[in-house]
């Protein structure tokens, strides 16, 4: 069997480019990763046909975003056991709103791990995806650890040089 892979499902094509940086950061810990463009309100036949696949083909985790009405992380959740992690997408009239309340608000026994609206929220996904896999991939776990030390030292650096900023009293 293939080795365990992040699918990326976006509900169009003018979803990738804020989902962009979710493949970007799951390359970056070496996590094969599956693209596809599938919507649950324009091809609904055609989404319930991969997720239904997708575990036999090594996919462990999901990640789906969409904008406006953004059925899809519900619908890939409601069709899979596996774990979806739902980006809500800033398009239309209300600009992301619409999009956060209708991937956040599952009905009970359906969860959708909701992240952040847009590019933070596509990091997020990636990150989030990550962790689940390394809790059975040791190399992965320790890759993500290295991360978390290193976000760190960047922020400590930033610190340092804001106090050398600071007007001295
Ligand atoms: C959603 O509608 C998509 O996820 C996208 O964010 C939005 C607009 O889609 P397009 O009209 O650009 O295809 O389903």
């Amino acid at each position: 069997m293939a080795s365990r892979q992040v699918a990326i499902l976006v509900g169009s094509d003018s979803d990738w480019a804020v989902m962009e940086a979710c493949y970007k950061t799951l390359g970056e810990f070496g996590v094969p990763v599956t693209v596809r463009a599938l919507s649950a309100h324009r091809t609904p036949d055609q989404l319930a046909a991969f997720v239904r696949g997708a575990e036999g083909q090594g996919v462990a985790v999901f990640i789906a975003a969409a904008g406006m009405a953004a059925a899809l992380p519900g619908a890939v959740a409601a069709l899979t056991s596996l774990p979806v992690i739902g980006v809500p997408l800033i398009s239309g009239a209300l600009q992301g709103v619409d999009s956060l309340l209708s991937i956040v608000q599952m009905p009970p026994g359906v969860p959708v791990a909701t992240v952040a609206v847009g590019e933070p929220g596509a990091r997020n996904a990636a990150l989030l995806a990550v962790q689940i896999l390394a809790t059975a991939d040791p190399s992965l776990a320790e890759a993500f650890k290295k991360f978390k030390s290193k976000q760190a030292e960047t922020v400590d650096k930033k610190n340092q040089s804001l106090q050398e900023r600071l007007p001295r009293g």
